[in-house]
């Protein structure tokens, strides 16, 4: 099984480096794929000098910043067209640990996505500060209820999928582009039957660089489970008056 783990980037110069040792450490027959969107701080020039020495580190160098959603598509693309079998995404700045790389592996043997919960076994997030951690929570409890995902922590960014389930996903046809992306790609593999495993982790909160958190961010993700929700029963609204018609009409 060819094993690859996908990693955003928008300047994470002070991290990059160390993490792409600590994962090759952790998981030594996995690849890395660094996703960046020509950070000013020459983040993807830095990857390109580490490829030059490690043959299992790949890079797509986007022209612009255009988002974590778009960053994802694209990684989860490539992986798909190398023939990656399993594909795993974490964030640049330590806050998912690599160690944890090695569960997912085990784990996603029985699974089609195991995600890194925060919230399965009480709250393991570390130097959060309140605001953000009841941000989080909250966001996490609403969108439960309104797009009825059985899941504690669906905004998680640190994933493991089987690619045999990623290839059933229309990658164009996601609309997410910020954290709602999480949730869009838990709630569509959900509604498809997918088996999904949520596996305990410890969240840390960056030591380096900055959050590209924003108000665009949680205003996207408010409004899109909402969309989730109502498109897809709209769809199979329309899937059944169509089934309809046909019996009707070969009667
Ligand atoms: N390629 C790309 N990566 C991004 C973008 N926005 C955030 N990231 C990366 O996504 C990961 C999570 O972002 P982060 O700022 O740590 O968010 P936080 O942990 O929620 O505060 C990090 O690895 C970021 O560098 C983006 O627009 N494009
Ligand atoms: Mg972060």
């Amino acid at each position: 099984m060819k094993s690859i783990v996908v990693i955003p980037t928008y300047n994470e110069i002070d991290n990059i480096e160390n993490l792409i040792d600590a994962i090759h450490k952790s998981v030594p027959d996995t690849h890395i794929l660094v996703v960046d969107d020509n950070s000013p701080d020459g983040t993807a020039r830095r990857v390109q000098e580490l490829m030059a020495h490690d043959s299992q580190l790949h890079l797509l160098w986007r022209e612009k910043k255009m988002g974590l959603g778009t960053a994802y598509c694209a990684g989860f693309q490539y992986c798909l067209d190398n023939g990656f079998d399993i594909i795993m995404q974490m964030d640049a700045d330590f806050s998912h640990d690599p160690q944890d790389l090695k569960k997912f592996l085990e784990l996603i043997s029985d699974y089609d996505l195991v995600i890194g919960s925060r919230y399965i076994s009480g709250v393991n997030v570390v130097n959060w500060p309140l605001t953000r951690l009841l941000l989080s929570y909250g966001a996490n409890i609403y969108s439960r209820i309104v797009t009825g995902l059985p899941l504690m922590d669906g905004t998680g960014g640190f994933k493991c999928f089987r690619a045999d389930a990623l290839k059933l996903i229309n990658l164009k046809e996601i609309v997410s582009n910020g954290y709602s992306f999480q949730i869009e790609m838990n709630y569509r593999l959900w509604r498809m039957g997918a088996r999904i495993k949520e596996m305990s982790i410890i969240f840390i909160d960056r030591r380096s660089g900055i959050s590209k958190m924003n108000k665009k961010i949680i205003f996207e993700a408010m409004w899109m489970v909402w969309k989730l929700r109502f498109s897809f029963k709209l769809r199979n609204q329309l899937k059944k008056l169509r089934k309809i018609f046909l019996d009707k009409s070969n009667v």
